[in-house]
């Protein structure tokens, strides 16, 4: 169990090397208007206000919010904390008018460019990969019920001691992780392994918030997809198991009903079907 040892002294680096990527990610920012600014920025601080007056909010407490805000900086936890805490609520509002597949949110460890696979494949992973096999397959289509040739999916998920390759030490670089070209029909078959649930990691600032409030650190399993079509507006979203205690009860509150796979056995572990579908352009 060395490596077990090995992954848990360095839990806080997954949540401080999303940064690092997300700062590549993100360039100049859209140009809002001053009064959009303004706008957002006083409600934002007028609801900090109110907080202060109804809890009667005291100067050691004010100095133990500035410490852990310049702590949260200086782990490199911005992206984590964000996508764990409010991530969510900006899908749910940029998904007001979505016809087809529910998405849900990003998180922090997606990373563009994993290997290209075809619609019978295989994710990168390793001999001995841990976990139960799993066959998750599907097909993609329009809201017209016509099949997207040719859909995209970018697949990456934890392993099955819950960690993301990238963004925790000793993993190969693209564990779990690919970009997978359906057939003409639509239609794609991709093994891989069943994620561990995830913990959000507890050696971090946003860890010692969790603890401090007496929350649960905890995902329920997932597989991240990105899925994409010529015509079609793209979806990230997330697929979760049955049985998952933490189904219910997601840190990050990213599970929504129809994300939830109910896996059959299969002769080698397990077998998931999720149809995709796409909403026009
Ligand atoms: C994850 O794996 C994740 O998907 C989110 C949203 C936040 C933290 C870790
Ligand atoms: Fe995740």
């Amino acid at each position: 169990m060395t490596q077990t040892t090995e992954y848990q002294a360095t839990a806080a680096a997954s949540g401080g090397a999303a940064t690092e990527k997300f700062v590549e990610k993100a360039k100049a920012g859209p140009d809002t208007s001053p009064e959009r600014v303004s706008a957002l920025a006083s409600e934002v601080l007028s609801a900090v206000h109110d907080v202060i007056r109804r809890h009667h909010v005291t100067y050691e407490e004010y100095d133990t919010l500035k410490a852990w805000l310049i702590q949260v900086g200086a782990d490199g936890e911005w992206p984590l904390f964000l996508d764990v805490f409010v991530e969510s609520v900006v899908e749910e509002v940029a998904s007001e008018h979505r016809e087809g597949s529910k998405g849900t949110i990003e998180g922090p460890y997606y990373v563009p460019g994993a290997p290209a696979l075809d619609a019978d494949a295989t994710l990168p992973m390793r001999a001995d990969e841990a976990g139960t096999p799993l066959l998750f397959h599907g097909r993609v289509r329009d809201v017209a019920g016509n099949p997207l040739a040719g859909a995209t999916l970018e697949v990456w998920h934890a392993d099955d001691a819950g960690f993301y390759s990238q963004f925790a030490p000793g993993l190969p670089e693209w564990n779990l992780r690919g970009t997978v070209t359906a057939d003409a029909d639509g239609t794609f078959r991709i093994r891989t392994i069943r994620p561990a649930p995830y913990q959000i990691p507890t050696d971090g600032s946003t860890g010692a918030l969790i603890r401090s409030a007496g929350w649960h650190a905890w995902r329920p399993a997932h597989l991240h997809l990105k899925v994409s079509a010529a015509g079609c507006q793209p979806i990230t979203t997330q697929l979760y198991f049955e049985g998952d205690e933490h189904v219910a009860d997601d840190i990050a509150s990213a599970v929504k009903p129809e994300l939830v796979l109910r896996p059959d056995v299969a002769p080698d572990g397990e077998e998931a079907r999720y149809d995709f579908v796409l909403d026009p352009a």
